[in-house]
């Protein structure tokens, strides 16, 4: 390690795992976006609070731009590191560190993947709810960093209702104990809300403390096959008025043949334009009946015109395999992500002109719908054709960006639903967010980090 900063680290704190070996660089500098060239200073690998704040100083002193890094499942380039940044991962700092039965909390580090939450809550009985595809891959400090929310927000809300209490190393050093796992807690500014969904810009997030819940009762799984988009929210309002749901999604034809594509089985043996798959609790006669009522009366309606409930847990997880695999299926075509959201009630004006703007600004490329609908939040894939250019992608897909996040702007919708703003939605905030709202939001970041080292250049640009 030549770069005498790097050295002056390394003298810092000794037991710091420190790397700056090429294959590094690039793993550790890109997320799931891979549209920035990773080109990070050096990896830092913590394995306590302590070297957190170490690291922290010593950015403070040489000025180095710090960019923390947790599963980098991330898809607006929030843990991108393309300019000399520092990645601080939090990678090593994934153990759990206390749970309490009384109080239904778990406190973990960081760098914990999501799943292994959901084993360690279930081992205990309960059930740490937020879930979505890569589980597998995420980690909780990520996790918090966007207000992840997934596929039973319906149910159990936002990464954001489930975090009793975070530690955060501030971009000064400072370490801050907030909430400490209160439930009510009426004294003051919620720092710990500010937090999340930061995105990295305020600090580090060194620990946090999870409330756990009752597992679920039983659910059973029904994939519906639907005639036509408009009728989307009319099946979703009648399953919603006789069901207790769990998730309600859809996807469209289009992205189901790239699932199958991949490998899954299709469920019809038609094709349909559009499918829901919902999960709902079932545990008694009358919910049961319930369930089959509901699809009944979309069937009288001609709302759907096929379906298929789950018979067991095997069934259950393959119907879901069709909505989850869909961002494994569409990777390898780059796509161009959108991911917004709008009140549920504007959904159906907003679906209806979105639909109408896509289709006449994307006349020559590929475009895949699918979302977590029953929450109005809307993912839109814009496959790249073979042979086109990635920047000139990018550039024609930014122009109608621009387009959705007008007709956002008038929708009273987000540009972000779940993803974060990152590098990628950065141009488009001020279509969600007020400039009085923006100038608080720079101010907060100021207090927070005074020397803008903190993740500089995502969610806005650098003051
Ligand atoms: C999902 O809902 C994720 O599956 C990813 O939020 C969405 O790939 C996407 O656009
Ligand atoms: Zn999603």
């Amino acid at each position: 390690m030549t770069d005498p900063r790097l050295q002056a680290l390394q003298q810092a704190v000794p037991e710091l795992r420190l790397t700056t070996e090429a294959a590094e660089l690039e793993h550790y500098g890109r997320d799931w976006t891979r549209r920035w060239t990773p080109a990070p200073l050096a990896i830092a690998l913590p394995a306590t609070v302590e070297e957190v704040q170490a690291i922290v100083r010593w950015a403070n002193e040489n000025g180095v731009a710090v960019v923390p890094s947790g599963g980098r499942t991330g898809l607006s380039g929030g843990a991108v590191a393309a300019n000399g940044e520092l990645v601080l991962s939090l990678e090593r700092m994934n153990k759990v560190l206390a749970f309490d039965a009384v109080d239904r909390t778990l406190t973990v580090q960081p760098g914990m993947a999501l799943e292994a939450v959901h084993n360690v809550a279930r081992e205990h009985g309960l059930v740490y709810p937020v879930d979505f595809a890569a589980r597998g891959s995420c980690s909780i400090g990520g996790n918090i960093a966007t207000n992840a929310g997934g596929i039973r927000v319906i149910r159990y809300g936002n990464t954001r209702e489930w975090i009793a209490g975070l530690k955060l190393v501030t971009g000064t050093g400072e370490l801050l104990d907030l909430n400490r796992g209160l439930i009510k807690n009426s004294s003051g500014y919620d720092l710990r809300q500010l937090v999340i969904g930061s995105e990295g810009t305020l600090g580090v997030v060194v620990e946090a403390t999870l409330r756990l819940t009752d597992p679920p009762p039983p659910t059973n799984v029904m994939l519906l096959a639907l005639p036509s988009f408009e009728v989307l929210m009319r099946v979703f309002a009648e399953f919603r008025a006789r069901l207790q749901l769990e998730a309600f999604e859809f996807f469209t034809e289009r992205a189901l043949e790239h699932v199958l594509a991949h490998g899954a089985q299709p469920p019809f043996a038609e094709v349909h334009p559009y499918y829901v798959v919902t999960e709902f609790a079932i545990g008694d006669e009358a919910k049961e009946t319930a369930a089959m009522a509901a699809f009944e009366a979309c069937l009288e309606q001609g709302w759907v015109s096929d379906g298929v409930i789950s018979q067991s847990d095997a069934q259950a997880a393959q119907l879901w395999r069709l909505r989850e695999g869909i961002t494994e299926a569409l990777a390898r075509y780059k796509p161009y992500k959108n991911d917004v959201s709008v009140r549920i009630s504007a959904m159906p004006a907003f679906l209806a002109e979105t639909q109408a703007l896509l289709g006449d600004a994307y006349p020559d490329f590929e475009v895949v719908w699918f979302g977590h609908i029953g929450d109005g939040n809307l993912h839109i894939n814009v496959l790249k054709p073979d042979g086109l250019d990635d920047a000139e992608f990018v550039r024609q897909c930014e122009h109608v960006t621009k387009l959705l996040a007008a007709s956002l702007r008038r929708h009273g919708g987000s540009i972000s639903a779940e993803h974060g703003i990152g590098l990628v939605k950065k141009p488009y905030l001020d279509s969600t967010r007020g400039a009085a709202e923006i100038v608080v939001m720079r101010g907060i970041k100021r207090v927070l980090d005074p020397n803008g080292l903190m993740n500089p250049g995502k969610l806005f640009d650098p003051d």
